[in-house]
């Protein structure tokens, strides 16, 4: 029996929300977005044909409210509501709400949720289908003798997981039987703060396994399918980085196995819809990790390799239709590989950023890649959710062209405004140990020396191309007034009599200034180099856009100004540059030493630093606590504190001045 689904409501936000609309809109079907107040002017609110505001921008008081969801479901009229992922997606509360106002939920039954957000029922369960599970103690008895005995029974080391949670958090490694009982206590309380439920589960650690996850969908008709599988171990505690599909470096016969173990996985449970199975995969061995009831942020990668729209069958099994394909009728051709770019700094600890998006560029002229994105140059990026702002995704033939292709869609993406990791993203992507595909849950951790640490990209070409691209800003700027065409003060070069004009730009980027003489030319300038003098002839269009010769070499690059500030994107580098007035006194040029800010409001939690104490690069010296979590403002660089100016309780602007540093005498 099957149901029209007239009008769809998205309880969701940013990218997912967009790209649900995107296919919903290609079925016909009228889209609804919510918003919470933060969200106002977002992209998916402009896309949707209809936008009800559900609540301010605190994630619980809005996209998190079933009934507020529910009643914009009544009210637009909605037939469907699809959660997306994250917020509710995985609420079985949320799912019977639906199903008890008459609104379709596009996912599972709530039962199948409830099921898999046990990991103890879940591993019961999967061990009754012949699945394999990973040698361990899931028993409903958590009394501590007899969850010490299960842990001697497993031996050490062993991994203490919340049964409630996910994501890593309440998640302990226990290396003998002496640390148990504080890890246990530990892991417990963490479990209860975030959760609400303190049971446990140990399980055997199998040190850095790969996770390799596979894609499964069930209708109501009982059919039930796989869509292949996907290799996702490259994570950051617990959050995903990059992903791919199929996982490289798998048997066949593993594959097949792992294929069809989801698949009974999917049937134990009666599942419908789209679902996840996660695997941790050692050399030749697969266990049982969890299953995710949603659609999966990674979900692109399959449908770049199958060519199917997962949303669409979602909707269609929603509907109560059967699946679209079946089993023989599901074929794989060629590789993808995603990245997901958020605002977070990777080289402060991932600190999330707040900001404008001043300068948002995505090439999407490039072949084979695909961007999902929920926001617009121009965007505030707040603090209240998840720093996901767009997915870059990239097919190939195979896992090389895949990888080739994602990272020139990572050198052509522009953000200015805020940070964000997409260097880090192309480090990962161009490390010759990814090339290889030797990637496990320790990647990140196991290449941090080649990955992170990389200052801003200084080279002669692009201090000659960032002058050149001012030169040019500052000639525009000056161009003659057409009021008085004639007037000497329009001239825009430094002409003097018998002599070529030169120009002078002074730079500044991090704590150094830079001054450069360009000597006029009817196509360029000639700079004064260490080197020698250097010819930089070319042009740079209105949107920034640069065509360079510099000596016998064309170059290409982009120059983003913005108020006095430049972003030199050149071969997938950046360099940002404060174009200093020449007429301001060296005085101001001076960047403050030391000046330590937090990055973002919040409450201080904890402050080591003192004055007169030395420390050295990297020292933590003040802990910031917003959006649950803790964020250090630590030491640049080796030096002495001058001054501490916050203290414990104390509430903090963004920019506010914490610690003031000095180099060590
Ligand atoms: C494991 C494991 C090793 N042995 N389970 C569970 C949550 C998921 N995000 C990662 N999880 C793991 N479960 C057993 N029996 C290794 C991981 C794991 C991990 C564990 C601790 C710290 C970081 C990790 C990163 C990826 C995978």
């Amino acid at each position: 029996m099957t149901r029209p689904i007239r009008t769809l409501l998205i309880a969701n936000r940013g990218e997912i929300a967009v790209r649900i609309i995107r296919t919903a809109r290609s079925m016909g079907i009228r889209t609804v977005a919510v918003f919470s107040d933060a969200d106002t002017d977002a992209l998916h609110v402009a896309m949707a044909d209809e936008a009800l505001r559900i609540g301010p921008a605190p994630a619980r008081a809005s996209y998190l409210a079933i009934e507020a969801m529910i009643d914009a479901a009544c009210v637009s009229g909605a037939d469907a509501i699809h959660p997306g992922y994250g917020f509710l997606a995985e609420n079985a509360d949320f799912a019977e709400a639906c199903l008890a106002a008459g609104v379709i939920f596009v996912g599972p039954p709530a039962a199948a949720i409830r099921a898999m957000g046990s990991k103890a029922d879940a591993r019961r369960l999967m061990q009754a289908a012949g699945v394999p599970v990973v040698p361990g103690y899931d028993g409903a008895d958590q009394g501590i003798e007899t969850l010490e005995a299960a842990a001697v029974a497993i031996g050490f080391p062993l991994l203490v997981k919340p049964s409630a949670g996910g994501g890593g958090k309440g998640m302990r490694v226990v290396g003998s039987a002496t640390e148990f009982r504080d890890a246990l206590a530990s892991a417990k309380r963490e479990a209860l703060s975030a959760f609400g439920d303190d049971r446990m589960i140990l399980e055997k650690y199998l040190g850095q396994p790969r996770h390799v996850e596979v894609q499964v969908f069930a209708a109501r008709t009982g059919r039930t399918v796989h869509l292949f599988e996907r290799d996702c171990s490259i994570q950051r505690r617990h959050q995903k980085v990059i992903e791919e599909a199929p996982a490289p470096g798998l048997s066949e016969p593993l594959r097949r196995e792992l294929r069809n173990a989801a698949i009974a996985c999917a049937r134990a449970v009666d599942y419908v819809g789209a679902g996840t199975v996660e695997f941790l995969v050692t050399k030749d061995q697969f266990f049982f990790m969890e299953m995710n009831t949603r659609l999966q942020v990674e979900h692109p990668v399959t449908e770049a390799i199958t060519g199917l729209d997962l949303v669409e069958w979602q909707i269609r099994v929603a509907r109560g239709e059967d699946l679209p394909r079946a089993q023989d009728e599901i074929a794989m051709r060629g590789h993808a590989v995603e990245a997901r770019l958020s605002t977070e700094d990777p080289e402060a600890g991932f600190l999330p950023q707040t900001g404008r998006l001043d300068h948002l560029r995505f090439p999407v002229e490039l072949d084979g890649v695909r961007i999902d994105t929920g926001v617009r140059q121009g965007d505030d990026v707040s603090i209240h959710y998840d720093p996901l702002i767009a997915k870059v995704i990239a097919h190939g033939s195979d896992r090389s062209e895949a990888i080739g292709r994602l990272r020139a869609a990572l050198a052509g993406t522009e953000i200015v405004g805020l940070k964000t990791n997409r260097g880090l993203l192309s480090e990962i992507v161009a490390h010759p140990a990814f090339a290889q595909g030797s990637i496990d849950t320790g990647f990140i951790e196991a290449h941090q020396a080649d990955l992170f640490g990389r200052a801003d990209h200084l080279d002669e070409r692009i201090l000659l191309l960032a002058a050149f691209a001012a030169l040019r800003a500052q000639e525009r700027s000056t161009a003659v007034d057409a009021a008085d065409p004639f007037s000497p003060w329009g001239e825009p070069t430094g002409w003097r009599l018998g002599e070529p004009a030169t120009l002078r730009v002074t730079l500044a980027i991090g704590e150094r200034t830079m001054t450069l003489e360009g000597a006029c030319r009817a196509d360029g300038y000639v700079f004064d180099t260490p080197t020698g003098h250097v010819a930089v002839t070319g042009t740079v269009a209105a949107d920034g856009a640069i065509l360079a010769r510099i000596g016998d070499r064309l170059v290409h690059a982009h120059g983003v100004i913005i108020g006095e500030r430049m972003t030199l994107f050149v071969d997938g580098h950046e360099a940002a540059f404060e174009l200093v007035d020449p007429r301001r006194p060296a005085s101001e040029l001076a960047v403050a030493p030391g000046r330590l800010t937090s990055p973002m409001p919040g409450l201080v939690v904890a402050v080591t630093a003192a004055a007169g104490q030395t420390v050295v690069k990297g020292a933590p010296l003040v802990i910031v606590e917003a959006m649950k979590m803790e964020h250090a403002v630590t030491a640049p660089r080796d030096g002495r504190i001058r001054a501490v100016k916050v203290a414990i309780g104390d509430q903090v602007a963004a920019g506010a001045e914490l610690v003031v540093m000095e180099d060590a005498a």
